[in-house]
């Protein structure tokens, strides 16, 4: 064996037991409570959680947004997320508007493939539909990318897809197996806001929130359930963060299969309070961070299962480049971080606070999102024959979030001064260790883009 986790607390989305884990050639050989064979590395986990490595359905680095490019690229965002027990993230290649998608995809792996330390899957970020783009989509799929997102705002910014083209992609959704994700918010009536809340001169970070109030995100979240349940496609809602939006998910999902939300640490620890302190444009992120009320449903959405991931829209731009709207909202570049710390904020403020169990932290970071983006068994549990994509978890570790201890290129932290009591120590991705003791062990570019199957229903 190449490796050896001696007796650690194995946690999966369905138990939680005593065992060790064997590796060799970067898989998982055995687990078993007493495994006495030779391995070259022997670690102890006593006291320790072992879990299968979380996968970042959302992140966005190197990408080109609204006049800038987020600051973490392929190397500092995936060394972020390998801090955060994130063994895989899933970026978003954004559709050039004259790129087919096997063009897109190869664009983003160029960047990709040098860089990461951890493996990476990609969806493809539609921005531009047409029919012969349809007719592309079964060689994406043989490509390894089985998700694609639409947005319903961001027209300026020539992202928006119209409802027909995105009944079109949830036609197809259904035809061929893949998952259609959706940003949902009404992009006429925030752009509406926006303009009367302009011409008033009221240019501060709160009237990004208030642009973009709660029924924004609720109508539109309501609008993609109804198409996807005509189209019978399948659907699954990004970055959901009102309790209008878990509300109408709750409903739609006890009438139709398929049906799917992600929400993200932001939403559920921060409140719109932030936008009035004199850096609110940090938090300017679409959707806008929102009430308590809506911080307790998306817990309780997780809690119950209506919500079936938490990922991060890892999203970084500086302070300087934050600065571009400094005294226009509509011009701050909409994004923040999140990849190291969604697995230590979901511990420590979701199952320390008896919010959600460990094992439903392993099932919302691990196992759905490896299911529904066609990466299980490979990825998103610990099993004989899966890759050992592995997370030694001390619970006892202390530390308050703060830029100088996160590994991010960005230069403040949103989290400045929250306390975790729990962290990842050693991360394994494919039996070699990226971070141990805390300490960065992994080299660029020895992350591999991981080609996923076809998108797998949740019970
Ligand atoms: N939301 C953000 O905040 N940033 C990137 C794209 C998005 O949808
Ligand atoms: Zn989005
Ligand atoms: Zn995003």
């Amino acid at each position: 064996m190449d490796l050896l986790i001696k007796n650690g607390t194995i946690v999966t989305p369905k138990d939680t037991f005593k065992a060790d884990i064997g590796v060799k050639d970067g898989k998982i050989v055995a687990i078993a409570s007493n495994i006495t064979e030779k391995a070259q590395e022997v670690v102890d986990a006593s006291g320790k959680y072992v879990m299968p490595g979380g996968i970042d359905a959302h992140t966005h680095m190197e990408m080109p947004f609204m006049g800038t490019t987020t600051v973490d690229d392929f190397e500092y965002g995936t060394i972020a997320a390998a801090f955060g027990g994130v063994t895989t993230i899933l970026d978003f290649a954004i559709q050039p508007k004259d790129k087919t998608f096997l063009e897109t995809i190869s664009l983003w792996r160029g960047k990709a493939d040098p860089k990461v330390v951890v493996d990476y899957g990609i969806h493809v970020a539609v921005t531009n539909l047409t029919e012969d783009l349809v007719k592309e989509i079964p060689k994406v799929l043989e490509a390894g990318v089985s998700s694609f997102k639409l947005f319903m705002p961001y027209r300026k910014e020539g992202l928006m897809s119209d409802d027909g083209r995105i009944y079109r992609m949830l036609e197809e959704s259904r035809r061929l197996g893949f998952l259609v994700q959706l940003h949902a918010e009404n992009n006429s009536v925030l752009e509406l806001l926006i303009e009367r809340y302009v011409s008033l001169g009221k240019l501060s970070a709160e009237y990004h929130a208030k642009s973009r109030p709660n029924f924004v995100e609720g109508e539109a979240v309501h609008r993609g359930l109804a198409l996807a349940a005509a189209a019978g496609g399948n659907l699954y809602i990004v970055h959901m963060s009102t309790k209008e939006g878990v509300a109408e998910l709750s409903r739609m999902k006890k009438l139709y299969s398929n049906l799917y939300g992600e929400t993200c640490p932001h939403y559920l620890i921060l409140t719109d309070e932030k936008y009035l302190s004199p850096k609110g444009r940090r938090y300017i992120m679409s959707p806008p961070l929102r009430g308590k009320a809506d911080n307790e449903a998306l817990w309780e959405g997780l809690a119950n299962g209506t919500l079936s991931t938490v990922a991060t829209d890892h999203c970084t731009f500086t302070d300087a480049q934050k600065d571009l709207g400094k005294d226009n909202f509509t011009k701050v570049p909409n994004g923040v971080p999140g990849t190291e710390t969604m697995i230590p904020i979901l511990y420590s403020e979701g199952v320390s606070k008896n919010r959600i169990s460990l094992n439903k932290l392993v099932e919302v970071v691990s196992y759905n999102p490896a299911k529904l983006f066609g990466l299980y068994p490979r990825k998103g549990t610990l099993n004989v024959g899966s890759d050992a994509d592995i997370v030694v978890f001390d619970p006892d570790f202390e530390m308050e979030l703060s830029q100088e201890n996160l590994h991010s290129r960005i230069d403040y932290s949103i989290y400045e001064g929250v306390k975790v009591k729990g962290m990842p120590i050693h991360v394994f991705v494919r039996g070699k260790p990226v971070v141990y003791n805390r300490e960065f062990v992994g080299k660029k570019g020895t992350g591999k883009f991981v080609p996923r199957g076809k998108y797998q229903p949740l019970n």
